[in-house]
Parts: structure tokens; C-alpha cells; sequence
């Protein structure tokens, strides 16, 4: 009878765990086969109003189901597997109104499931990686916001608890930085409770921005990891064993995951490139550029190692949290938004780190085009404010790039930055050339040039201007105004004439004075001090005015030293 009852117990235990999986999984998938579009648009609404048990569960159930008796039911909603959302027509009018709201589209994102589904999209020699989980440190992950949409926010929590091992996730921390809308007050903080991972909602009263508000929430981590997203992100199979593998082999490794692009408008998930690092120009904006070949040979051809990246993109990244606060955290005189991912990407390079990408690693980000946030103060002051705080402390001397763009930047207050450059000097750090000389040799700062300014014709007064133009267009020449931007050149000691973003002074086949690539041919030029004459190498011919129709660019000509060829050049330091 014994026996019985206990074979009783069984079977209504089993019954009860099939019971189980079946509820779940009609909660879990949005199944819109048998329903037309409409229906199943609502149906997914209805799905991100109501908190779903995040995917960890399925995870539970796969270890007490023989495998192959797992129901095999791909969810087929809006959105998932990564697939772009199609907003309906009757919901067209709505999406563009509501665009503006966070600068992305907000119908397409709450009509995906809070728990969607993306393919794993790690290459192969990714997924064969087998890490030692056990080992490594435990993780805490830090999310501010200001103002955040309510599904992007859940999206990204979700994607974390249904994708990072339970035992590495010591906690989820958000940063609610004095956001105004009603979903991020107690609604937030009744949802995370219910969620299977400690989530804390740290709150400011005041707008403190992302820099300040970072700090808030690494203050409160207990994690040994602190691993920064932004809000907007979701999180994919196998993102964050690789990254902490890294800081568990040297603590001193900051470690970036790919960015992978969720597009704005349709919440697609794009993969990013492997084959992509992090720079920057001389107005000081991070831009991606190719990884050199050296890069790649130093890897031995091998992808699937992490990549060394001269910068950082800022949003999305791990250091371990005592080096965290060794190197100096972050510059708490940082405003708003902006800046500070240079200035850590210099800072943990100069002073004895490291930083990668680690191409094993993938977080979508929801890149957009414009800021959808207040910026007290103005965009610009709050941008140069903290731009400067970096170009003061450890750019050294050539902080005069960026001065020579942004001339009227130069005596606007940055505040105070003396704790900075005494930890600079704490730390022992090295210089910005060393950096420039062994991080970063592929930069567009030369390292050594003989002028940076104005390139100015002594006969007309006028000077070159890229007019803003790019490689493959005409050069311009107009009146000087001083104010620096598209009339800084520099004539650097490879005696290139070179502007921001790789640009130069270049001649086309048929001898006309163009804008081109740095890296490319008929780049040269020698300017001799005494007579200002600048000669074009290859063909042997001198800059000089314009001349003939072609008013309004310099032209090249037979050598004659005339005043129409003479030049002078800003802030000259020959030696
Ligand atoms: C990029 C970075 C971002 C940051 C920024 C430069 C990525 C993917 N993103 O811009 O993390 O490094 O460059 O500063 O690398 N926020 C606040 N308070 C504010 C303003 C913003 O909490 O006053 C939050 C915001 O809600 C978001 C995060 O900070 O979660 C980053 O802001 P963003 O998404 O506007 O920055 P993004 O991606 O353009
Ligand atoms: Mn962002």
C-alpha cells in the first residue's frame, strides 16, 4: 500500500509538472499562428503588461524533462528571433508621434515580448569555448537611466536573467536618474521584486547625470565585477562568460562586449562587426574604425580572441570593481552625458590597464540618432565641459587639437580638475605620446608635425577650408575667421597637410587640389620656412590661389615663389 501511495505521488507529481509546462509555455510564447495580425499585436501588448517568468525557468525545466520531450514551439510574435516588427498601419500615426518620446520606436518596442527571443549569434569558435564558471567573479550589473521607456528597460532585465549563469549575477542595480514618468516610480519597484534576481532601484532627486549616477550605483554593488549597460541593450546567449573570463585572468582588464545594432525603427537585431575598434578624431568624438592588420596578427588570425581597442564606446562594459576605484573610478565633475569613455579609455591605458573587446561577447544597443533628454545648460557647454576636464588632464600637448577646432572653448570653466591630475601622477601614469606611440599609432594625431592652424595665402589673405566637405571633393578657400573647425590644418613631420577625420590636402590625376584620404597617394608636401612656399612632391608644381573660373579653390601651379604661392601657416614649430 506503501508502494501505491508512493507510485500516486509520482504520478500526480508528474502530471502536476506537465500541467506546469504547459501553462508556462502558453505564457512564455506568444503564439499568433491561428490569430490575425491585429490579435496578435494586442495579444503581445497584453504580454509586456504582465510580468512573464523570465526564460531561467525553462532552464529548470529541461533538467527534469528527458530530453526530446521538450514541446518544440519556436515563439512566432512580433519581434522575435531578433526579427524586425512591423508596426500596422492602423498604428502608423501613433508610432511617429510617440517616436519622439525616447527617439525610438516606441509602438515596435512594446509590441515585442519582454522575453524575446534572439538566435545565437556568437561565431563558432565561440560557442565551443568552455569556461571555468566556478571560478570567476560575480558580477554586479549597473543600468542608469533617465527617463527610460518601460519595455526596453524590461527587456534588457529580462535578457540579462535569461541569459547570464544564476551564480555569477549577484545583482541587477538601476539608477533611476530623476526620471519623471510614472512607469519608473513604484510600478518599477513592485515589477523587480517579483523578478527571481535581486534588483535594487536606486533613485537621485536630481538630475545627476550618467557619469554621477554610474557612481551612485557602484557605490551600492557588492558584486567583485561591475558590469555597466545602458538601458536600452539586450543581452545574448554566452554574453557574459567571456567577459568575465578576461578580468578573471588579469584584474586589470576593462572589457567591452561587441555592439550589436537594434535598430531604432523596427527593434531588428543587426549584428555588429568583429572586425571594428574603438577611436577617435580630433574634436574629440569616439568613432569606430577597421582593427589594423597588426591587431589581427597579433591574435594570430584567431577572431574569436578579444580584441585590444585604444577606446571604448562607454555604454556597455565590465572592470573589476576594486580596480574600478584603484584607477579612479570616474571624474565626478562630469556632467550630463559625454566624454567620460575617453577619458577612462586614456586613463586605464596610461596608467598600466587594458582594454578589449571581447568578440565572444554580444549586447544589442539601441543606437539613436538624436537625444530624446533635457541637457540643463545646453548640449554644447555640457559636451566641451567634460571634453575639456579630459584634454586638461591627460592629453598633454596635444590637447591643441582639440583647441584649435573649438578656439572659443578655450577660456570657458571647466571647474576644478587638480584631484585628477594629482591621480594622474599617483598613479604613475604615462604620457598622452606614449598612448598615441603604443596603442594607438594608427591615430590621426600626428605625432610630431610642424604647424597647426589656419593655412593662409599671403597674397589674398583668404584660407583653406574644407568647407565641410569630405575625401573626393573640392577644397575651399575663403575668408579666415579665426574660429577654427574647418580651417585647421596641420603639416605634419610625414609632410602630409591634414584636417580632422583622416582628411588631406591631395591632388587628382588632372592636377587639381583636392580632399582626400591621409592614406592615400599624392599626400605630400614640403613647405620651405623661408621662402613659404608649399611644394607638392609628386609632381613637383606649388599650391598658389585660385585661378581662372575656379574661384574658390586653391589650384596647383609651375614653381615661381610668387606671392600668390606664398603661405603661412599656424602656429609654426620648426626645429
Ligand atoms: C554613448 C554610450 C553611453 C555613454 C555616452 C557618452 C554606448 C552604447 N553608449 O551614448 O553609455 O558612454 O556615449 O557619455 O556606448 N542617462 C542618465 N542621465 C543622463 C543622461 C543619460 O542616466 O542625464 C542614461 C541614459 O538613460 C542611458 C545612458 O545614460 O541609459 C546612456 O545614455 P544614452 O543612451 O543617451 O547614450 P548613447 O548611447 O547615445
Ligand atoms: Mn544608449
Amino acid at each position: 500500500r506503501r508502494l501505491k501511495f508512493q507510485y500516486c505521488k509520482v504520478i500526480i507529481a508528474t502530471s502536476m509538472v506537465w500541467v506546469m509546462v504547459d501553462m508556462f509555455l502558453l505564457m512564455y510564447f506568444t503564439d499568433c499562428s491561428a490569430m490575425s495580425s491585429a490579435d496578435c499585436q494586442r495579444k503581445a501588448k497584453e504580454e509586456n503588461g504582465n510580468p512573464q517568468p523570465p526564460k531561467e525557468s525553462v532552464g529548470f525545466l529541461e533538467k527534469i524533462i528527458p530530453q526530446g520531450l521538450m514541446p518544440k514551439r519556436v515563439p512566432t510574435g512580433p519581434g522575435e528571433q531578433g526579427r524586425a516588427v512591423a508596426v500596422p498601419d492602423s498604428m502608423k500615426d501613433e508610432a511617429k508621434e510617440k517616436f519622439k518620446i525616447n527617439q525610438f520606436n516606441l509602438v515596435a518596442s512594446d509590441m515585442i515580448s519582454l522575453n524575446r527571443s534572439l538566435p545565437d549569434y556568437r561565431m563558432d569558435a565561440c560557442k565551443k569555448k568552455e569556461y571555468q564558471v566556478s571560478k570567476f567573479p560575480t558580477t554586479s550589473i549597473i543600468i542608469v537611466f533617465h527617463n527610460e521607456a518601460w519595455s526596453t528597460l524590461l527587456r534588457l532585465v529580462h535578457s540579462i536573467i535569461n541569459r547570464s549563469p544564476r551564480a555569477l549575477l549577484k545583482e541587477i542595480i538601476l539608477v533611476d536618474d530623476a526620471s519623471d514618468k510614472d512607469h519608473l516610480g513604484r510600478q518599477l519597484d513592485n515589477y523587480v521584486k517579483k523578478l527571481p534576481v535581486p534588483v535594487k532601484v536606486l533613485r537621485s532627486e536630481e538630475r545627476t547625470g550618467l557619469i554621477r549616477a554610474r557612481l551612485k550605483g557602484a557605490a551600492a554593488s557588492t558584486g567583485e565585477v561591475l558590469t555597466f549597460l545602458d538601458a536600452h541593450c539586450e543581452c545574448t546567449e554566452g554574453w557574459l562568460e567571456p567577459l568575465l573570463h578576461e578580468i578573471y585572468k588579469d584584474r586589470t582588464s576593462v572589457v567591452c562586449p561587441i555592439i550589436d545594432v537594434i535598430s531604432d525603427d523596427t527593434f531588428e537585431y543587426i549584428t555588429g562587426s568583429d572586425m571594428t575598434w574603438g577611436g577617435f578624431n580630433w574634436k574629440l568624438n569616439f568613432r569606430w574604425y577597421p582593427v589594423p592588420q597588426r591587431e589581427l596578427e597579433r591574435r594570430g588570425g584567431d577572431r574569436s580572441l578579444p580584441t585590444k581597442t585604444p577606446t571604448m564606446a562607454g555604454g556597455l562594459f565590465a572592470i573589476q570593481r576594486d580596480y574600478f576605484y584603484e584607477i579612479g573610478s570616474y571624474d565626478e565633475g562630469m556632467d550630463i552625458w559625454g566624454g567620460e569613455n575617453l577619458e577612462m579609455s586614456y586613463r586605464v591605458w596610461m596608467c598600466g590597464g587594458q582594454i578589449f573587446i571581447v568578440t565572444c561577447s554580444r549586447v544589442g544597443h539601441v543606437f539613436r540618432k538624436t537625444s530624446p533628454y533635457s541637457w540643463p545648460g545646453g548640449v554644447a557647454r555640457i559636451i566641451n565641459h567634460n571634453t575639456q576636464r579630459i584634454v586638461e588632464v591627460w592629453m598633454d600637448e596635444y590637447k591643441d587639437f582639440f583647441y584649435k577646432i573649438n578656439p572659443g572653448v578655450k577660456n570657458t570653466a571647466y571647474g576644478d580638475v587638480t584631484a585628477r591630475k594629482e591621480l594622474r601622477k599617483k598613479l604613475q601614469c604615462k604620457s598622452f605620446r606614449w598612448y598615441l606611440e603604443n596603442v594607438y599609432p594608427e591615430s590621426q594625431m600626428p605625432l610630431d608635425f610642424y604647424s597647426l592652424g589656419e593655412v593662409r595665402n599671403k597674397e589674398t589673405g583668404m584660407c583653406i577650408d574644407t568647407m565641410g566637405r569630405k575625401s573626393g571633393e573640392k577644397v575651399g578657400m575663403v575668408a579666415c575667421h579665426g574660429m577654427g573647425g574647418n580651417q585647421v590644418f596641420s603639416l605634419t613631420k610625414k609632410h602630409k597637410l591634414m584636417t580632422d577625420d583622416n582628411t588631406c590636402i591631395v591632388t587628382s590625376h588632372n592636377k587639381k587640389v583636392m580632399l582626400g584620404n591621409c592614406g592615400g597617394g599624392n599626400t605630400e608636401w614640403k613647405y620651405d620656412q623661408k621662402t613659404f612656399v608649399l611644394k607638392h612632391v609628386n609632381t613637383d608644381m606649388c599650391l598658389q590661389k585660385p585661378i581662372g573660373r575656379e574661384r574658390d579653390t586653391p589650384s596647383l601651379g609651375s614653381c615661381t615663389g610668387e606671392l600668390s604661392q606664398q603661405w603661412i601657416l599656424g602656429d609654426m614649430k620648426f626645429d
